[in-house]
């Protein structure tokens, strides 16, 4: 089991940071104690949310604070979970923070935190694909890949070849990768189908790598979890892995020799695999996709 993943077990609820006209300005707001025309509320003031002017430009980031989920950082233009705090300055991404616990105080959110109880966990990158393709991600095959409205599609569905998309993070020893996708279609002729996320260590030097994540035969019935690393692999036979109804979450996370590989359904788990891996420090993460059209609503990834 991956530590985090299982405690990742959050709904996105689509709630808007929204105003009426029941307070005035610098008046206290929340999600759903809204400010008056005009105005927003700054979920991220140091006091607490308070209703601003919504045209101004409170940290000057050439997002006026109508468009600013964070009024006091950089970027704030999107927010993937709903809860008023943007991509960029939220302690965890993808969860609302109804109850939110940071037991270690490393400023990650326990369902982000892979180990909440140890200080010194970041968040690396987080990418909801809701503004395009930042072009820090490099595609294999750049047809393949393509942004739909707040989802990454990976279109392998008349291309047999497994194909990848990756970007660079600040290399960690104590590293994980999380991506949560839904699966639209099979291509029937293919010999083996498979949706996955990866680590490697991309120096001339390097060798330690691990991937993680479903596969399925088609001359077979057997769907995998899998786990392969630079070392070895391991798998888990499961059911119901490549199920267009279900919302899946796939995580692989190393730390020292180990690296472990979960995948959930519906947050629930669907298997758990543990291989060993060569120490090292990781910075390449990424996504990969073999004769299946997929689609990946968004990344998480943090280390220490
Ligand atoms: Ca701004
Ligand atoms: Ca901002
Ligand atoms: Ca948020
Ligand atoms: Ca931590």
């Amino acid at each position: 089991m991956i530590p985090g993943v299982s405690a990742r077990v959050t709904i996105a609820i689509a709630l808007l940071a929204g105003c009426s006209d029941t307070s005035t300005l610098d008046g206290p707001c929340s999600l759903t104690d809204r400010c008056d025309a005009g105005q927003v509320c700054d979920m991220t003031a140091e006091g607490g949310p308070v209703c601003i002017s919504a045209s101004g430009d409170l940290d000057g980031d050439g997002l006026t604070n109508e468009k600013d989920f964070c009024q006091h950082a950089m970027g704030g233009a999107t927010d993937e979970d709903g809860d008023g705090i943007g991509d960029d300055c939220d302690k965890c991404p993808i969860a609302p923070p109804f109850s939110t616990v940071d037991p270690d105080g490393d400023d990650v959110e326990s369902p982000c935190d892979p180990d909440p109880h140890t200080p010194g966990d970041q968040i690396l990158l987080f990418d909801g694909f809701l503004n395009g393709l930042d072009p820090r991600w490099k595609p294999t095959t750049a047809g393949v890949w393509a942004i739909k409205p707040g989802e990454l599609v990976a279109d392998l569905s008349t291309s047999n070849p497994q194909d990848y998309i990756q970007t660079n993070v600040a290399g960690k020893s104590n590293i994980s990768i999380v991506a949560s996708y839904r699966i639209d279609s099979l291509e029937a002729s293919a010999s083996e189908h498979k949706v996955g996320v990866f680590l490697d260590d991309p120096r001339p030097a390097g060798v330690a790598n691990t991937a993680c994540g479903v596969t399925k035969a088609d001359q077979g019935s057997d769907e995998l979890v899998l786990v392969e690393t630079n070392q070895g692999a391991m798998n888990q036979r499961v059911t119901g892995a490549f199920d267009s109804a279900r919302l899946y979450r796939a995580g692989v996370y190393v730390t020292g020799t180990k690296s472990g590989c979960a995948v959930l359904a519906d947050q629930n788990p669907l298997g758990t695999v543990q291989a060993t891996i060569t120490p090292d420090q990781l910075s390449s993460i990424g996504l990969t996709a073999r004769a299946v059209t997929v689609r990946f609503q968004w990344v998480l990834v943090v280390g220490h």
